[in-house]
C-alpha cells in the first residue's frame, strides 16, 4: 500500500495491523471509535492515506477531504446526534498527538464554547 507509515498508529489500523471499533468506511476514509473518548459519542475519521494533518489532506486530495468530512456526518447522522464538533487538531501546540490526519467527530452530550 503506498502513503502509509510503518511508524504510525493510524496507518496501523487502517491496514488492519492494530485492532479499532470500526464503525463505518469509504474507499478512501476509515472511521473508529477514539480510546480516550471525551463525550458519549467521540469517533475519528482519517483518511487511508497518511498525511500529517487536515491541511496537508486539503492540499494533497481535496476530493478525500470531502469524503472524510462526508464520513463524519453520516457517522453523526448514524450515532443519532442532533448536533456535534468537527475537531482537527493541528500542531502539537493545539494537542495533536498522532501526525496523522484526523477529524474528531464529537457529540452526545452538552457542547460548550469556547471548546469544552
Ligand atoms: P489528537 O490529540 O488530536 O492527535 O488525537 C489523537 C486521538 O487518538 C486521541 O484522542 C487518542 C486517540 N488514539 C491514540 N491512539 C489510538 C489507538 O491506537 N486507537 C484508537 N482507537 N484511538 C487512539
Amino acid at each position: 500500500m503506498t502513503d502509509t507509515s510503518a511508524d504510525c498508529i493510524f496507518c496501523r489500523i487502517v491496514v488492519g495491523e492494530v485492532p479499532a471499533d470500526v464503525v463505518a468506511e469509504t474507499e478512501t476514509s476509515l472511521a473508529f471509535r477514539d480510546l480516550q473518548p471525551q463525550a458519549p459519542t467521540h469517533v475519528l475519521v482519517v483518511p487511508r492515506r497518511h498525511v500529517p494533518d487536515v491541511g496537508s489532506l486539503a492540499l494533497a486530495s481535496p476530493e478525500e477531504l470531502a469524503d472524510a468530512v462526508g464520513l463524519a456526518a453520516r457517522v453523526a447522522a448514524d450515532e443519532g446526534l442532533a448536533g456535534f464538533r468537527l475537531v482537527a487538531n493541528t500542531g502539537a501546540a493545539a494537542q495533536q498527538s498522532v501526525f496523522h490526519c484526523h477529524l474528531h467527530v464529537v457529540g452526545g452530550r452538552d457542547l460548550t464554547w469556547p471548546p469544552g
